[in-house]
């Protein structure tokens, strides 16, 4: 009798647990969208690039018989049991990426990670566009090759759409869908289209939540449109290697009144606008709105920061690793800020505010039309590692206060009409000459 009752006991047990937590029942995968992924999954073979460390071809560990939402690198929505995340990553995949895959059966998804795998100069297929609640969608160096598909601006949900690639002949973007794409991608936090050839001027639509702004190498030109600078969440901003001209406004207004002017880039922490035809004087008032490079971090003293993605992804092989925190690493670790407005046509003087910026840890000047002198208050960047003021038309003397930078490893102050001793004692003695080359005035 007893044991009747345990039987039925564990027959009920199942149903009482649904009654009483509905959302904990463990969902099992649906049958249809287990065999999307096996399906995906055969279309490859597992090659491990050396871009992404040591081998790691999680998908190998999939299996029919358990249920995919176990599945290494699948996550399932709770409630519904569809897949919603798919992260493959430096899975080493190599094959051709097929443009009615299966793995376009998942209808759910709101992040998918191709990052990093071979797929052999494949298309971007324009059934992207069908994943309408994909959030995050990362297809950076996978060797896709030619035109970003229009389909792409229909992913209106998007909050990070990472395409970028290394080969400058890879993948284009229309002048058309990029502006299309900016229109409608009304979520957007981080758009990186890192060597995408564009080859067209910046389109005036931008979503105002973009927090990083990756589109150094896109073949850009025309002039910054003055709403990039209204961006008030804007953290990371690469325009390096462009056409872009014209002076930087420097009568920037706030979006409704000039109260609302500090809010202009107050949030930058990282602005390269490198090789590009940028002329005019340095911004000084957009540097005045720089609140986040006033502040020294609580790691800043160390050596021991992790900077911002990129520079993770470049130094570390743990790219896997680096993917979940990617979004959080910013805000979590001391930052490298860095500003490179090096080889562009600036002119004037180096503006005195440049000391304010304390939390700078490179500050690239070199290749302008710079005059003036070296201002003393840059002895107040005391976590400054690197200073390149190299091939400008700056006299005066070197101001014997910039000894006091200690953490300085780079100095570049070549080709200058520099005059006067060289500073001696602490990081001034490890120098090299090179560093003071082509100043015809300079002794010591
Ligand atoms: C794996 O990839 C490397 C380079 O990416 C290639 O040289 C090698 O032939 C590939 N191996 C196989 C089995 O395809
Ligand atoms: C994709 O199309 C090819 C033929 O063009 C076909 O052989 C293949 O089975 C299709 N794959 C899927 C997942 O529909
Ligand atoms: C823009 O997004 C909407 C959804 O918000 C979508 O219906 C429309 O097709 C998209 N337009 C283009 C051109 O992608
Ligand atoms: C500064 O920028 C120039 C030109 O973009 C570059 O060649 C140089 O290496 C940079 N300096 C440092 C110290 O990185
Ligand atoms: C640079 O320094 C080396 C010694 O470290 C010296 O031999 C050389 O002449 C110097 N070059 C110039 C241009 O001063
Ligand atoms: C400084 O820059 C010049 C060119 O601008 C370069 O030749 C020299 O090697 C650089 N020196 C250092 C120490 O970076
Ligand atoms: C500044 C600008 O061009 N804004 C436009 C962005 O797109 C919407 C929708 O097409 C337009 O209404 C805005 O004028």
């Amino acid at each position: 009798m007893a044991c009747v009752k345990l039987v039925l006991f564990l027959m009920v047990y199942p149903f009482l647990c649904q009654l009483a937590f509905p959302s904990s029942l463990p969902h099992l995968c649906p049958k249809d969208q287990a065999h999307a992924l096996l399906q995906f999954r055969q279309m490859f073979t597992i090659n491990a690039s050396d871009y992404c460390g040591p081998p790691n071809p999680r998908t190998l560990s999939w299996n029919k018989n358990t249920d995919c939402c176990s599945w290494d690198r699948v996550q399932c929505d709770e409630t519904t049991g569809q897949v919603i995340e798919l992260d493959l990553a430096c899975s080493g995949l190599q094959g051709k990426f097929h443009s009615n895959s299966s793995l376009f059966q998942l209808s759910s998804l709101k992040l998918l990670d191709l990052s990093h795998n071979d797929f052999s100069g494949s298309l971007i297929s324009p059934k992207f566009g069908e994943l309408s609640s994909l959030t995050h969608l990362y297809l950076s160096r996978s060797s896709f090759t030619g035109i970003i598909p229009t389909e792409i601006s229909h992913l209106s949900k998007l909050y990070v759409l990472r395409i970028w690639t290394n080969d400058p002949y890879g993948l284009r973007l229309g002048p058309y869908n990029f502006e299309l794409l900016l229109k409608n991608l009304t979520q957007l936090r981080e758009l990186d289209l890192y060597t995408v050839s564009i080859s067209s001027p910046i389109p005036l639509n931008f979503s105002f939540y973009l927090t990083k702004l990756q589109l150094s190498g896109a073949q850009l030109r025309g002039i910054l449109p003055e709403r990039v600078f209204h961006l008030s969440n804007l953290e990371y901003l690469y325009l390096s290697s462009n056409s872009l001209t014209g002076p930087i406004p420097s009568n920037l207004h706030g979006p409704i009144s000039d109260s609302r002017k500090d809010t202009l880039f107050a949030q930058i922490q990282v602005i390269d606008l490198s090789s590009n035809g940028f002329s005019g004087n340095l911004p000084v008032s957009l540097f005045e709105n720089f609140q986040a490079m006033k502040i020294l971090g609580e790691n800043s003293a160390t050596r021991d920061y992790v900077a911002d993605a990129y520079f993770y992804f470049y130094t570390n092989a743990l790219i896997v690793t680096a993917k979940g925190l990617a979004l959080e690493l910013p805000r979590v670790l001391t930052t490298y800020m860095i500003i490179d407005l090096s080889r562009n046509r600036f002119e004037g003087h180096i503006p005195n505010i440049i000391g304010d910026l304390v939390g700078l840890r490179t500050l690239n000047l070199s290749h302008n039309g710079l005059e003036g002198i070296i201002p003393a208050s840059l002895q107040h960047l005391s976590v400054l590692e690197s200073l390149d003021l190299s091939s400008n038309k700056i006299g005066g003397e070197i101001p014997q206060q910039l000894t006091s930078l200690t953490f300085l490893a780079v100095l570049n102050l070549s080709h200058n009409h520099l005059v006067g001793c060289i500073p001696k004692g602490k990081q001034f003695d490890t120098f090299e000459n090179s560093s003071y080359q082509g100043n015809d005035g300079l002794r010591g």
